[in-house]
């Protein structure tokens, strides 16, 4: 999940705020992707609005790769606060994730996710992902259960620098934390990246919520943000 290279354009977002996306506004059938708000990962699968009852969600494809990846460019550029997401995985081996502080430069990235095993059976983890897009994982332990059709909320929470302190949570219960001093990922993008290992998922997903920390907004931010144009120019 190397993305870096694929975003420059979105240095024009900047710092947002809170963002939410339900997925209500799109139509049937849109990629998310042809709208100002999401960039996906060319490389990668996709996902389509479906609806479902009165709501709208995401419904994965994965015509020809094994994993899809969308960042978020509404949500900005963040460093503090949580990312979350509402997911409906069906099929063992599927991983269903958020990732923050991705960096546009290297790809590099803080995830927080779920992988079923044997349905309803799961394993939750904290991972960092590197530049050249492999998993490390920082925690690993037992998930919640999750049977093939039910619903459950991911959520990563990035705090500090030097260390960053690492907070995830599953169905808002927190689930497990634990201090990067190692990478140090600063301010980066967000979004959210499903993968399979076995034999392609059922999986929709919904609500994908950034809340920022109120610390966050600080003219630090902004001159972090000042650095990276430096960094790109
Ligand atoms: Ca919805």
């Amino acid at each position: 999940m190397k993305l870096g290279l694929c975003i420059l354009p979105l240095l024009a977002v900047l710092v947002r705020g809170d963002f939410l996306d339900d997925f209500e506004s799109y139509s049937p059938g849109q990629d998310p992707d042809t709208s100002f708000d999401w960039v996906r990962e060319p490389f990668g699968g996709h996902v389509l609005v479906t609806p479902q009852g009165d709501n709208q969600v995401v419904q994965a494809f994965f015509p020809d790769s094994a994993h899809i990846a969308y960042l978020c460019a509404g949500a900005g550029f963040w460093e503090n606060g949580s990312v979350s997401m509402d997911f409906s995985p069906a099929g063992n081996g599927s991983f269903v994730n958020v990732f923050s502080r991705m960096q546009i430069i290297t790809g590099e990235a803080y995830v927080g996710g779920v992988v079923m095993t044997l349905q309803p059976f799961t394993f939750s983890y904290i991972g960092y992902i590197s530049v050249t897009g492999d998993y490390e994982l920082l925690h690993y332990g037992y998930g919640p259960s999750v049977p093939p059709g039910a619903w459950v909320n991911v959520e990563l929470q990035t705090e500090g620098t030097g260390p960053v302190t690492l907070t995830l949570l599953t169905n808002g219960q927190q689930a497990a934390q634990v201090t990067d001093s190692q990478y140090n990922l600063g301010m980066g993008l967000s979004g959210f990246a499903l993968l399979y290992e076995i034999e392609a998922p059922t999986i929709f997903a919904d609500n994908f919520q950034v809340i920022l920390s109120p610390q966050s907004l600080t003219p630090a931010t902004f001159g972090a943000i000042k650095a990276l144009f430096m960094e790109i120019q």
